[in-house]
């Protein structure tokens, strides 16, 4: 019999060797059967890396800066999470069924897991990466606020855990590698939150020419101002305080927590710190992909 903790915490369920949140597993035959169109933008970013950030610029750009039109719906309506879903709340699947294309769909696949139709459709992808260990200090806060996930245990524990891969979406490292090594071969806008942190403008002016979209630095510099994380913390359509409670408790950590670069510092022992740089160097040997975890 299940206890009362498994039904509100289920543990992660492997598809094709990646753990996944048991609800977010469940769709996955569906997922994989999801046709995407030719106008379709994919947002793809491993958890915690700046999703609803890059979301929220980029549903300003496509609705030419204008903050009310961006009002009208929370982010998650506007940029559906395609594998998606929870007791209570609408599968992103059954949003995405409702939406004539173009759409913004938002992902945490690891690119062996992104349905096929994205690729044959050649679809137009923003990918968001972000230092791991800011990543992993995130998740851990995310953990224990967002219920559908197991409990993270200690700090330690869930280090653990994430430099072993055995976390919702599974290894950061296979995530921001697997994606790395598509961009190439893909019409793909490889960001990192680091660089947005610390030149917000440039990074939307990218986000923009990459979109095919005219430049205009009135409208880039209005963007950074409405994507700051200042705003976008007042702002309940960015929050995800309208998401029920049994499934994000905000009193337990805001989703919107601290948005910086570098807070792994107040978190990562010295001891943990070093553990984390030896196991690093061994699994991000060979890429040419580079982190920086201070700016
Ligand atoms: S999720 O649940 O995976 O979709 O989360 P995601 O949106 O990818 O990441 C959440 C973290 O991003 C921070 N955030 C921001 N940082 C800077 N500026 C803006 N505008 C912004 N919006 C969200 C958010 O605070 C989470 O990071 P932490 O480190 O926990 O604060």
């Amino acid at each position: 019999m299940k206890t009362d903790e498994e039904e509100v915490r289920p543990p992660l369920v492997s598809i094709r060797g990646v753990p996944l949140i048991k609800y977010f597993a469940e769709m996955m035959e569906e997922v994989d059967g999801f046709q995407a169109h030719p106008d379709d933008l994919l947002i793809s970013t491993y958890p915690k890396s700046g999703t609803t950030w890059v979301s929220e610029v980029i549903d300003l750009i496509c609705k030419e800066g204008d903050p009310q039109k961006c009002r009208e719906d929370p982010i998650y309506l506007r940029v559906p999470f395609l594998e998606f879903a929870a007791p209570g709340v609408p599968a992103g699947i059954e949003l995405l069924k409702v939406l004539p294309p173009p759409r913004l769909i938002k992902t945490h696949l690891p690119v062996q897991l992104l349905p096929e139709s994205f690729w044959e459709k050649k679809c137009k992808m923003i990918y968001v990466a972000r230092n791991a260990k800011d990543v992993a200090v995130s998740y851990y806060y995310f953990y224990q606020m967002a219920k559908v996930h197991p409990e993270p245990g200690t700090w330690n524990e869930f280090l653990e855990k994430f430099m072993a891969g055995d976390v919702s979406f599974g290894s950061w490292y296979e995530h921001v590698k697997g994606w790395w090594d598509k961009r190439k071969e893909q019409r793909m806008l490889y960001l990192f939150y680091e660089d947005m942190k610390e030149d917000p403008q440039r990074e939307i002016q990218k986000v923009i020419e990459f979109l095919g979209r005219t430049p205009d630095p009135h409208l880039v510099e209005k963007i950074a101002h409405l994507t700051s994380f200042k705003e976008m913390q007042q702002n309940k359509m960015a929050n995800y305080t309208s998401i029920p409670t049994s499934i994000m408790d905000h009193t337990v950590s805001p989703f919107m927590r601290k948005g910086i670069t570098g807070d792994w510092k107040n978190l990562f022992t010295v001891a943990q710190n070093e553990h984390f740089d030896e196991d690093y160097k061994r699994q991000m040997e060979g890429t040419t992909l580079k982190f920086r975890t201070e700016i």
